[in-house]
């Protein structure tokens, strides 16, 4: 599903021409835009903005939404060597195409008019687009870099480490309820993501986490749990065969307590 919506997201930013700059523009702009700990991304109708430059850091990314209707910000990571000239250049020939060149980044949630979302994320250094999927057409898609990190940055606080690789999920296999605040990291090499499967209910009730995204980066995401026994899926498509990750092992038992 996630992929059917990135595909018309980018498949929408074919029309928006003037929008997507080449993320090589925003590296010469005033280091002081660069970000410290905080990423601004506002939204109004019509336009998606934010530094053109990001720190593999800790990053606190911030959605503000100006405009008159509800707005998200998706973001995606170009593959090893695509420009977003080439990025366009394969919208024309379909979602298997641009499928190729990108990689899922992560996201802020819709959020209406006048509000704001918050995501604790460290991005993999390179070239990025975020995109509202829905307005794309409409010039809400726009380039950005990740550029290698200081490390100077304290790391938002955490409850539970959470390693993610190709196909496996590494976490406690006991957690106390409540709120609890995931450091999920990838060390695979394709996107990855979690979702929290509570058993015992039919269908087992999902709790969203970590949306896709991609290798390198680290995603916090904070959950709210009741006590009872759990399964950690990752259901992004592999790379290869397009089976759910967790129909290739990736998935993992836990409880909480
Ligand atoms: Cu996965």
């Amino acid at each position: 599903m996630a992929i059917t919506l990135l595909a018309a997201v980018v498949l929408g930013a074919c029309g928006g021409t003037d929008t997507a700059q080449q993320p090589s523009e925003g590296a010469q702009k005033d280091p002081a835009e660069t970000s410290a700990a905080t990423v601004t991304i506002t939204t109004d109708d019509g336009s998606i903005e934010m530094p053109a430059t990001v720190r593999s850091d800790p990053t606190t990314f911030v959605l503000e939404n100006d405009g008159t209707r509800a707005y998200e910000a998706k973001f995606a990571r170009l593959n090893e060597g695509v420009s977003v000239k080439d990025l366009k250049a394969s919208l024309r020939t379909g979602p298997d195409a641009v499928f190729s060149l990108i990689t899922l980044a992560g996201e802020l949630r819709r959020t209406g008019p006048g509000g704001n979302e918050t995501q604790n994320m460290q991005l993999a250094t390179g070239n990025y687009v975020v995109v509202d999927p829905k307005y794309a057409t409409q010039g809400m898609v726009h380039a950005f870099e990740v550029v290698a990190g200081t490390h100077d940055t304290d790391e938002p606080p955490s409850d539970v480490e959470v390693t993610l690789d190709d196909m496996s999920i590494d976490m406690p296999a006991t957690l106390p309820s409540g709120l609890l605040t995931f450091k999920i990291g990838n060390h695979g090499t394709q996107a990855h993501e979690i979702v929290l499967l509570r058993e015992g209910e039919k269908p087992a009730r999902e709790t969203p986490g970590a949306t896709p995204f991609n290798p390198g980066s680290i995603v916090w995401s904070d959950f709210e749990l009741e006590p009872g026994r759990y399964t950690a899926v990752c259901y992004f498509p592999d790379a290869q065969t397009g089976k759910p990750h967790a129909a290739l092992g990736m998935k993992t038992k836990f409880i909480v307590e």
